[in-house]
């Protein structure tokens, strides 16, 4: 009873920002993303009769406390969808995430975590039942069942059952790249998870922020379809400004924004203004992803290293969706 699976990290052009069920997982809006190549997860899950606890080593340390308590509390839901609630796993993971990137490996290790244990137990699971099991490790992983672009449909259901990722277009559809500029290594002030929480309870935003996400994913949906990447850009780029103005409206308020992240953004905004179709995407973070098309590639890169605070540019391609080992 043991299997390996991989899943890529991605990033959202229209952002996932707020629970309407903070158990199950249940999103306010949908959401819709690109998955990246460069970043991964690869996790071996093997279920066995003799083993008495979870174990879990990520990276070639065992891992206790906290990080451990969400991976035996994400198998024990596992294992009751399953119906095997006294099987206990051995689960051991590789992140080819790299931190500093500032890209969160909850998506690719959830994702991969959660492929892996269906398989191990030979759960027949299609990819939205697999999506949605997803869903309930960490919301943004399950966009990364599929590879290229995948779109988070919030669902109506109280138990959660329509609120799953589908597919928009493939990994091969469109050779479109993002630069994940590093501003920080810093630990967040405020994590995604209360970050969220605080802005759907007091933000005077917020349904604003949410009146828009229709107009907004239809358009980039159209973008994607007819690879048009300035539509897609301003769109992802206008969709990242209006998620972080709601924590501005906020109580207490707060921003993810560093001095840096605004500098990245102005660079962004200069590029542009010099004929270079460039533009930037934040999540609950100051680092800032660049989204651009293979031919300014090299320019991207260096503009970006040289502006104010730039500690490193990790640059990367369309990923693919989940794959077994
Ligand atoms: C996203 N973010 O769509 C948004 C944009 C951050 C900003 O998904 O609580 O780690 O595990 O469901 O998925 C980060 O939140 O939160 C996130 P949980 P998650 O990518």
């Amino acid at each position: 009873m043991k299997a390996t699976a991989r899943a890529h990290t991605n990033i959202a052009l229209i952002k996932y920002w707020g629970k309407r069920d903070e158990e199950k997982i249940l999103p306010t809006n949908n959401s819709l993303s690109l998955t990246l190549d460069g970043f991964h997860t690869t996790t071996t899950v093997t279920f066995e009769e003799d083993l008495t606890e979870d174990t879990f080593v990520l990276d070639e340390q065992p891992v206790t406390g906290e990080q451990y308590e969400r991976v035996t509390q994400y198998l024990d839901l596992i294992r009751t969808y399953a119906g095997k609630e006294d099987l206990f796993a051995d689960v051991y993971s590789i992140n080819a995430v790299p931190t500093a990137a500032g890209f969160a490996s909850s998506a690719s290790g959830f994702a991969a975590l959660a492929a892996a244990a269906t398989r191990a137990l030979d759960l027949n699971v299609t990819d939205q039942e697999l999506s949605m099991l997803t869903r309930q490790g960490s919301g943004s992983a399950c966009r990364s069942i599929y590879g290229g672009f995948a779109e988070w449909e919030k669902g109506e259901r109280a138990d959660g059952s329509d609120s799953y990722a589908v597919p928009i277009v493939p990994a091969d559809y469109w050779d479109i790249r993002v630069a994940a500029v590093v501003l920080s290594a810093d630990k967040k002030d405020v994590s995604s998870r209360e970050g969220m929480k605080r802005t759907v309870d007091t933000s005077v935003f917020y349904q604003g922020w949410l009146d828009n996400i229709p107009n907004d994913l239809n358009a980039i949906k159209l973008g994607i379809k007819e690879r048009n990447f300035e539509q897609v850009g301003q769109i992802a780029e206008a969709n990242c400004l209006k998620m972080h103005a709601t924590t501005l409206g906020a109580h207490p308020p707060f921003t993810y924004w560093h001095d840096t992240t605004m500098a990245v953004m102005q660079t962004v905004q200069t590029m542009r203004a010099n004929g270079i179709p460039v533009y930037f995407t934040i999540d609950a973070g100051p680092n800032v992803k660049v989204l651009y098309l293979p031919e300014h590639e090299a320019l991207v890169e260096q503009t970006l290293r040289e502006a104010p605070g730039v500690s490193d540019v990790v640059l990367s391609r369309a990923g693919n969706g989940i794959s077994y080992l």
